[in-house]
């Protein structure tokens, strides 16, 4: 295959390609999206029924737990008619990608206002201009997540602009894939889950408080996780395959000096970052647990699909930078455009029917949202736990 071809120019991965002919070889008969799917489908008949009961259009065809319905722009549903306020909504690494597309469908709804938390201020400001937002509706921050100061800085930031906080969605993220040695943040955290991980967990329990206040109808943090991360997919099982193991490596402090990887183990960019994903899955299942009966804030984590165009992939060769998205769109069948994926972020950000917490939401092949399974580790609740207190020490909570 095409991919593998590009995937096999990566001096770290040859050792895996056997692996993946089995792979390619089950992909004909496999549905694509993810290994649980059937699982969510046999799980689903009770709620299939409630569903066309309540939609007389739904058909069998459509695999879906929730399915979406969102009320037409002009039809206020009764959580929006509550309140009068524009939403606000800060979007880590808004500057490119998922985070701008977001960003530009939530700021066209005129029903929110955006915070761009970026690192590039020049480039968000741009990127904004870009997509044809319009001033009124975003305000760009300055934000590094590869630096706890900075994650620091911008809390105080916000706080001083006094605006509330209704949402806040962590999305920033950086992949290594062909980085040979670690690279590391301001504190000296591995660069992957240093930014993607640390940094959020940091910012969103410092902005729990200011979630808490809000008196919008429904708060909501949502974290963006990814089905490479989730070893029940077929994505999950290309190796390297995401394992936090003990999280021995984190606990040393993930500076290189024992291990630069949560396992403990040998450096590797690209499960560094399906690690982060892992952690990204399980703090918002953490949070859920500690925080949301007594907050009301909705925790929820995602899959938006295969967005293969995006800048996430800047560092990988440029062999695989070509293939990946055909290979996404006509062999796997699970490629989305960022436009697409950004109406899917946007709704864990705004619709009323996407508002339960807890959720790992993925979209079957009609655009309809459900519930989808984590992984064994990914939903492992002890380890949650584990990575809640290593990941405090680190940051400096506890
Ligand atoms: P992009 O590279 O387009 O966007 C990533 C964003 O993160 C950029 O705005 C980037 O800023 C920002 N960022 C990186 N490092 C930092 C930092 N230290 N501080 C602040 N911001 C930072 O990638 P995507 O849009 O694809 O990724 C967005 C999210 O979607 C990620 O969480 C990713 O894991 C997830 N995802 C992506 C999938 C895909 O197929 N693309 C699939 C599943 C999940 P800058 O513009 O300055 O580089
Ligand atoms: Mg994957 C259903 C099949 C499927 C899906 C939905 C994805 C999503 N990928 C699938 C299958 C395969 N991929 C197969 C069979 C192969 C072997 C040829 C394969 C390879 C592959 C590579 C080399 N895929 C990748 C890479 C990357 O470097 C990307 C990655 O792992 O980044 C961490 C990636 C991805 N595949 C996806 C998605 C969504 C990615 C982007 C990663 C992410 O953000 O999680």
């Amino acid at each position: 295959m095409a991919l593998q071809a590009a995937y096999s120019l990566l001096p770290s991965t040859t050792a895996s390609i056997h692996k993946e002919g089995r792979f390619s070889a089950s992909l004909k008969e496999t549905n694509l999206t993810s290994f649980s799917f059937s699982n969510n489908l046999r799980s689903d008949k009770i709620s299939i029924k409630k569903q066309r009961r309540q939609n007389p259009q739904f058909s069998t065809g459509i695999r879906a737990q929730t399915v979406t319905a969102t009320p037409p722009a002009n039809e206020a549903s009764p959580e929006q008619k509550k309140t009068q306020r524009k939403g606000t909504a800060v979007i880590t690494g808004a500057s490119s990608g998922l985070g701008l597309a977001t960003a530009k469908a939530l700021a066209d709804t005129g029903k929110w206002h955006v915070i761009m938390a970026c690192r590039n201020f020049l480039k968000a400001e741009k990127a904004a201009k870009s997509v044809g937002m319009s001033k009124e509706d975003y305000t760009v921050m300055h934000l590094d997540l590869a630096s706890l100061e900075s994650v620091k800085q911008f809390v105080d930031n916000y706080r001083r602009t006094e605006r509330p906080l209704d949402v806040l969605v962590c999305n920033a993220a950086v992949y290594q894939p062909t980085a040979k040695e670690p690279s590391f943040t301001a504190e000296g955290f591995e660069l992957s889950v240093g930014t993607n991980h640390l940094g959020h967990f940091l910012l969103s329990r410092l902005l729990l408080d200011d979630l808490k206040k809000s008196d919008y109808p429904s708060k909501r943090m949502i974290i963006v996780g990814s089905i490479t991360g989730n070893t029940n997919t077929l994505a999950g099982n290309v190796p390297p395959k995401a394992n936090l193991g003990d999280l021995r490596g984190l606990a040393s402090g993930l500076n290189g000096q024992n291990s630069s990887m949560i396992d403990g183990g040998e450096y590797d960019g690209a499960k560094a970052y399906k690690d982060s994903k892992v952690c990204n899955m399980l703090t918002m299942q953490e949070l859920h647990r500690r925080y949301h009966e007594e907050t009301g804030v909705t925790f929820a984590s995602l899959y938006p699909g295969c967005i293969a165009t995006t800048g996430l992939f800047r560092e990988h060769i440029p062999l695989f930078r070509l293939l990946f998205p055909p290979f996404q769109k006509y062999i796997t069948k699970g490629y989305v455009s960022e436009e697409e994926a950004g109406k899917r972020l946007a709704q864990v950000v705004s619709d009323p029917s996407l508002g339960k917490s807890g959720v790992y939401w993925s979209w079957n092949n009609n655009s309809s949202s459900f519930e989808n399974q984590l992984s064994k580790e990914a939903s492992d609740a002890e380890k949650a736990k584990k990575l809640w207190e290593v990941s405090e020490k680190l940051v400096g909570l506890a």
